[in-house]
């Protein structure tokens, strides 16, 4: 080898410098926005063994672990356009209704740029983690005693007779930022994947990778559109039915909603793509958020698993199969994405109360031995 293709080989990787930098040109930016960011994005894809061998050749299942993000979910790549439009704006508060990440996110991001935050959440039904984030990063928090729903209500209100900035998904920036997990696959796979699977609270997310897909397609750089496929959570799945939930249940808190403020921008996602939105139940959820963290090493927040049951829900149904018949050449593969939205340590109870804390034993060896299986 030369001299000079080793030093190439050796040279160091550019630093990454989060989404506006990277995307700067899809990106509502301009030289004059100052840029605030925790260096989000570039999360990984992980190929998942798993899952693949549960659909066997051709498909392969990739993992988008967005849980992997500064503070801990998808939500900082939108927050990170929002808040530096915010900063653009000359905004001094910014103000936003959550089932927790939002909160998180905004919250630590407005820190970061000197902005007061201001956050409603529905008392009772945050994970921890979601909570100490909005606490520690010295946001204003109410905790209201309704659900999240009601919340955005108040938000909307609250915005109309107070000088605040809303970075709720209603606000298109947010959008925007979100996009560029759409973008980040497209690069990875050198192509979009035959299918893209997501949890669908709110909605914003779905809408926003669909966009990113769509506008990577117009440029050539995505090869061809996604399926897009959502999941909500049985107890919380206006979509899927057609009709508000008026009292949405789910131990998924982060997708607890029942009136989606992107519902008709999901529909559009779903149908211009030859998608699906579906429920599933609470059940599904936990066997898929054990699978993830048992099988291929990956902690998520139960949310986020409800991309994985809804694989191995329409995997079940065989819904997969006519897409063997569909590919243009017999040796390519069936490139699956599920996308992993929040960390796992969001919510630690969860996970201890789906596997059983360990009871406590006497320093003993024999005690110890016995109980971790080693006979
Ligand atoms: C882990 O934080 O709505 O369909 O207020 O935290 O774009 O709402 C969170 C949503 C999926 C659903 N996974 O995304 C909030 C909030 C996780 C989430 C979703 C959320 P959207």
């Amino acid at each position: 080898m030369s001299a000079a293709s080793s030093s190439t080989t050796t040279s160091r990787p550019a630093p990454w410098r989060g989404v506006i930098e990277a995307y700067r040109v899809f990106l509502p930016v301009s030289p004059a926005t100052p840029i605030v960011t925790l260096l989000e994005g570039n999360t990984p894809l992980l190929y998942s063994k798993a899952l693949s061998g549960r659909l066997g050749e051709p498909f392969r299942v990739y993992l988008k672990y967005e849980g992997a993000n500064p503070t801990g979910s998808f939500k900082d790549r939108g927050m990170t356009v929002a808040i530096s439009k915010a900063v653009e704006a000359g905004s001094r508060a910014v103000l936003c209704a959550s089932t927790g990440n939002t909160s998180a996110a905004a919250s630590a991001y407005a820190a970061r740029a000197g902005l007061r935050s201001i956050v409603l959440i529905p008392s009772g039904n945050i994970a921890m983690g979601k909570l100490s984030q909005a606490l520690i990063h010295g946001a204003r928090v109410a905790a209201v005693n309704a659900n999240f729903d009601v919340c955005l209500e108040l938000v909307r209100t609250i915005a109309d007779r107070y000088p605040v900035t809303v970075v709720n998904s209603i606000n298109p920036f947010r959008i925007e930022g979100q996009k560029t997990c759409a973008f980040e696959i497209c690069d990875t796979l050198g192509r979009a994947p035959d299918f893209h699977l997501t949890p669908v609270g709110n909605a914003g997310n779905i809408t926003a990778q669909w966009k990113g897909y769509r506008e990577y397609h117009k440029i050539g750089r995505a090869g061809r559109l996604p399926v897009m496929l959502g999941f909500q959570a049985k107890g919380a799945s206006p979509i899927v039915s057609g009709r508000v939930v008026k009292k949405p249940n789910t131990i998924a808190t982060a997708i607890r909603i029942g009136n989606p403020a992107s519902w008709r921008q999901a529909l559009a996602a779903r149908d211009e793509s030859h998608g699906r939105i579906e429920a599933v139940t609470d059940r599904q959820i936990l066997e898929a958020y054990q699978l993830l963290a048992q099988e291929d090493g990956v902690f998520v927040e139960p949310a986020s698993a409800a991309s994985v049951a809804g694989l191995l829900a329409l995997a079940k149904r065989r819904y997969f199969r006519p897409a063997l018949k569909q590919r243009t050449r017999r040796d390519e593969p069936i490139l699956l994405v599920c996308i992993l939205t929040g960390h796992g340590l969001k919510d630690p109870e969860r996970a201890i109360q789906s596997i059983r804390a360990p009871r406590p034993l006497p320093p003993d060896l024999k005690a110890i031995s016995t109980a971790v299986g080693l006979h």
